[in-house]
């Protein structure tokens, strides 16, 4: 029987360059270090090992709660090395989010840096199988094995697990309107795909580029600028461990010099903003910007440009894509535009029937190609509604002009993005009605100065309360406090009554227009 082609994308990402005589080219770059790809591979292979010892085996998952940085990437690499999964988790994740996941997906061990260890602690505290545990960057504990010192006594597998194609590589968590994040499972084919994608075809990476994600590793877009796309082309990856503040990331660029820059449209937005007051920005060793998920506004784009010289590449992608699909190529351009469906993929935007609709009509953008994910882990129901054969269902809506631009058009869902990062207005609703104040509440999406999307709460309070900016703020830092933070709405607008349908639904439609 021919059970298909082996592929592990560990020999992909490290052992082709040293195949190739490339051990002592720049992997990574970290803290100020420079990590050879020979150096990686040692990394990679001794992690394969420590996650051995602890027991896992093939197609087993581990769970990475792990900021940016060699240990990330030599989880990895590590797991895939022995055909085990790793599991990507937010590192902004509440304790009860990180428990779900854990027992979600079944994780046999956790790698978490130190400063997420308690907040794993609470998520394991519920869990009837408890995975094993180990901190990077931290010391030993009864319930923690520290990862360096098992590192330094685990043996090296040099052999990858004979993984084939279709065979799991990574699942990364994905959130919706409502209903718990479902796992969106990757297989070793679709993770080759973005370095043959984007990387070739829009960037057209290559040895001697050094990439700068401002986005973390843990989101499928970060994970693609950082790990997927540079390690397989044998480029050199910049990771920054921490908040990646404005001031953080122009010191890292002018300091690193970057070749290749990925960011969301806030960020971009936020660089702008803080760099019209320092103005000392250096930019010189980029030769590329990169955006996606959410819309790139266009004055945002222009403005960019006129004050940098460089384009931003809009594309957009989603985790079951695996990575970006459409995009704008260097040189051409459309501001306000996703841009053009690239090599390997193709987009279609559709009726409710599936038809194709005319050019210049509104519809859902389905894409295919060679990225995307297999299903949702365990939730057969909403596989059956995002994965129609081949074809993804994204929940966008797009316009496509005559000459194939395709144009973003808001969600079918009612999700927002902000900041590139699932808010579900649900859950901020669900939060704030829990408010003892609060008697009804809808919560929209609003442009804020830069046309970007954000929280915007309209709220009718109870009987005996009365608006009040003291009350505004104390309804933000409720949210703030309960959930991740960036969920909380930046405006509270104070009603008499939310509009409602003759059913008593809330009509969003009509408080957006409000908004
Ligand atoms: C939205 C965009 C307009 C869109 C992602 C690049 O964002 C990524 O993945 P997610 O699963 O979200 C996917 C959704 O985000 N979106 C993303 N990019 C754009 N909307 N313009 C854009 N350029 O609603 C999409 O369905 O978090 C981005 C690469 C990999 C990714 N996973």
């Amino acid at each position: 029987m021919d059970e298909g082609t082996r592929s592990n994308l560990t020999e992909a990402c490290v052992d082709a360059h040293l195949a190739a005589g490339r051990a002592d080219r720049p992997a990574l770059r970290y803290a100020g270090r420079t990590i050879s790809y020979g150096e990686l591979a040692d990394l990679v292979n001794g992690t394969a090992g420590m996650l051995r010892e602890l027991g896992l085996a093939a197609e087993d998952r581990v769970a990475l709660v792990l900021n940016d940085g060699p240990e990330f990437v030599a989880t990895f690499l590590g797991a895939v090395r022995i055909g085990a999964v790793p599991v990507t988790f937010s590192t902004g994740l509440m304790p009860a989010d990180v428990r779900f996941q854990l027992d979600n997906c079944g994780a046999k061990a956790v790698v978490a840096s130190a400063e997420h260890r308690p907040k794993v602690d609470e998520a394991v505290s519920g869990l009837a199988a408890r995975p094993r545990l180990v901190v990077a960057g931290g010391a030993s504990s009864a319930a923690w094995r520290s990862y360096d010192e098992i590192l330094r006594s685990a043996e090296r597998v040099t052999k990858s697990a004979p993984t084939l194609e279709d065979d799991w590589c990574f699942w990364q968590y994905s959130s919706g309107t409502t209903g718990r994040p479902k796992a969106v499972v990757h297989t070793q084919r679709g993770a080759a795909y973005p370095r043959e994608g984007h990387g070739r075809h829009v960037v057209g990476i290559g040895p001697d580029d050094r990439t700068f994600s401002v986005s973390k590793l843990f989101f499928s877009y970060g994970l693609g600028n950082s790990l997927l796309i540079p390690l397989q082309a044998g480029a050199s990856v910049i990771l920054e461990p921490g908040r990646p503040t404005p001031n953080v990331v122009f010191d890292l660029i002018a300091r690193e010099r970057p070749t290749l820059v990925y960011a969301v449209p806030t960020a971009y937005a936020a660089a702008l903003a803080y760099e019209e007051e320092q103005s000392a920005a250096d930019l010189s060793s980029v030769r590329m910007c990169v955006s996606a998920g959410e819309a790139l506004p266009s004055p945002l784009f222009e403005r960019w440009r006129s004050r940098f010289g460089l384009e931003i590449l809009d594309g957009i992608g989603s985790t079951e894509i695996g990575y970006i699909a459409i995009s704008n190529m260097p040189g051409h351009v459309r501001a306000g535009a996703s841009g053009r469906v690239l090599p390997g993929y193709e987009a279609r935007v559709v009726d409710a029937q599936g038809e194709p609709v005319a050019p210049g009509e509104v519809g859902d953008l389905w894409v295919r190609g060679g990225s995307t994910a297999a299903y949702y882990w365990r939730d057969g129901a909403r596989t059956k509604r995002t994965f129609m054969g081949d074809w993804i269902v994204t929940g966008d809506k797009y316009v496509v002009d005559a000459d194939g631009y395709f144009t973003h058009a808001g969600r079918s869902d009612d999700m927002l993005k902000v900041g590139g990062i699932w808010v579900s207005p649900l859950e901020v609703e669900a939060c704030l009605i829990e408010h003892p104040a609060v008697l009804e509440v809808g919560v929209v999406g609003r442009a804020d100065r830069d046309a970007l999307v954000k929280p915007c709460a309209f709220v009718v309070l109870k009987d005996g309360r009365a608006p009040s900016d003291e009350l505004a703020a104390e309804l933000q830092t409720f949210v703030r406090t309960r959930l991740a933070p960036y969920k909380y709405p930046r405006w509270i607008e104070f009603r008499p009554e939310l509009p409602k349908t003759s059913t008593g639904k809330i009509q969003r439609y009509r408080l957006r227009a409000a908004g």
